[in-house]
């Protein structure tokens, strides 16, 4: 049974649940990274675990990578297996038991053990509660957009807050309760807790708002398909372990190497999609040359994230190294800076929606792409400047940064919802699913390339890293300038 009812802002009751479910998820979620590569390399008498700097960026990358590969495999178990009630349930409790984990002392130990549960958890937990928001309209609803709108500021609501939340609890909720240390494990507490409250929400008010079909899965799996997957997974294991052993044999099993590896598995996976897709008997003319549209449009995504996501590495460290924090009378933690990505989404939204329903001779979907990597580009070259003009030893205004927010989240405007949207426009129909994990896969990509590429920024080396990935993106989007007719062609009809 659909929804009709209008109860959540002229919204159907059960928006609300998802709305706060999503919302802690993502303050649990951005509250613990706003201050998780500190905790990592900052020394152990000032509470952190004492890592290399690089090695840290690269960690933070690699988890942020890992953590929408993840979703591919929580997609499949919503559709076949459990439902998306459940899975969204399942992903929680493993959330919140991975920011438990790091309340507790436990040193890189307790890290890792965190990382698994949160990967894990949020690839249940994302995809399929997205899912559940397209499910809460009949198929002619026009709603759906504005739902998915609100639903949007939920995520950037919950992002927004958790960069003052989180660090607050973490420096003893100004009552000095840790002296002028921080204690990482008081603010990864909140996390845990923020997460606690998605799920006693998600848990109660699901039961009443939620519609029944998203107890059982779309598409259930039988015994007999079942057998081959299972044998698959356990052949996939195996080769893990046999690789994880053979490293370890050699004395090669270390962090950098099974980044290495991430990476490989994070690039190569969406080529396989690709290959499958296109190849596939299932797939029609017409589709196929639209998803051989996509391959570019994906490319840009990945290039666009890879830059967008760099905010909670590259300038966390810019902010920490070298921005003024005190300004005024006000103190601001490092950490501080990363409600700027959700609260320029929340401010830009607005406008956007606006513009792109005046708009009558809008650019295409590559057109937009096009701006969006140009001017995500900018966002980089803009952060060269600072060290250009006053070098890199000093400390500079808090305003390069909110400036290099700023631009780059008019970048994410053209590309973030745009590619959403164009995503399941081109997907064929028997891949729908697949094809939303392959838009998450893109960020995933992109951000298995910053694991690798994180590792050459330090603030001495700040201009020629900015300028070098920004030009990177800034070049790929003018060639992209001049494929946009091609592509959209590709498209075949879609907008
Ligand atoms: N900022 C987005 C979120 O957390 C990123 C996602 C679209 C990959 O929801």
């Amino acid at each position: 049974q659909k929804n009709t009812d209008t109860a959540f802002f002229g919204q159907p009751r059960g928006l609300s649940t998802l709305f706060f479910t999503e919302m802690w998820e993502r303050f649990s979620y951005y509250g613990m990274r706003a201050i998780l590569l500190f905790y990592m390399y900052f020394a152990v008498t000032k509470g952190g675990l004492g890592m290399d700097q690089t090695t840290a960026a690269s960690i933070m990358s690699i988890y942020g990578s890992l953590v929408y590969l993840s979703g591919v495999v929580g997609g499949w178990l919503s559709d076949r297996v459990w439902g998306s009630r459940k899975t969204v349930f399942y992903g929680g409790i493993l959330i919140m038991f991975g920011h438990i984990a790091l309340s507790l002392p436990f040193g890189a130990p307790a890290l890792y053990a965190s990382i698994l549960l949160i990967v894990c958890g949020t690839g249940l937990l994302k995809p399929n509660v997205s899912e559940m928001v397209g499910s809460l309209y009949l198929e002619d609803d026009k709603r759906r957009d504005a739902g998915f709108s609100m639903f949007v500021f939920g995520i950037n609501l919950g992002a927004a807050v958790a960069p003052w939340a989180v660090p607050w609890a973490a420096s003893g909720f100004g009552l000095n309760l840790f002296g002028s240390e921080q204690n990482f494990h008081a603010g990864f507490s909140l996390a845990a807790i923020g997460m606690f409250f998605g799920l006693l929400q998600y848990y109660f008010d699901g039961k009443k708002y939620l519609s029944k079909d998203s107890l059982y899965p779309d598409d259930p799996i039988d015994k007999e398909s079942l057998r081959p997957i299972i044998n698959w997974t356990i052949i996939g294991l195996v080769a893990l372990a046999v690789i994880l052993g053979l490293m370890a044999a050699m004395g090669q099993l270390n962090v950098t190497n099974v980044i290495n590896l991430i990476t490989f598995v994070a690039i190569i996976l969406p080529i396989i999609y690709f290959i499958m897709m296109i190849s596939s008997k299932k797939v029609t003319k017409v589709e196929r040359s639209r998803v051989i549209a996509y391959v570019p449009l994906f490319v840009a995504a990945a290039i666009f994230w890879g830059i967008e996501e760099s905010g909670s590495v590259v300038l966390a460290l810019f902010a920490e190294q070298r921005t003024v924090l005190h300004i005024g009378g006000w103190h601001f933690a490092a950490a501080n800076f990363q409600t700027l990505n959700p609260l320029f989404i929340m401010i830009l939204t607005p406008f956007f929606v606006w513009l792109w329903g005046r708009w009558k001779n809008q650019p295409s979907a590559p057109g937009k792409f096009t701006a969006g990597l140009i001017i995500a580009g900018l966002s980089y070259v803009w952060m060269a400047i600072p060290g250009m003009l006053y070098g890199t030893d000093g400390r500079v205004s808090p305003f390069w940064l909110v400036g290099s927010w700023f631009i780059v989240e008019i970048a994410e405007m053209l590309i973030s919802p745009i590619g959403l949207s164009v995503t399941t426009k081109l997907a064929p129909k028997a891949f729908k699913s697949q094809m939303m994990s392959m838009w998450f896969l893109a960020n995933s990509a992109g951000q298995a390339v910053n694991a690798q590429i994180v590792k050459y920024y330090s603030s001495a080396t700040e201009v020629p890293y900015f300028l070098a990935v920004g030009l990177v993106s800034i070049v790929f989007g003018i060639i992209l300038f001049f494929f946009i007719k091609r592509i959209h062609g590709l498209m075949e009809g879609v907008d």
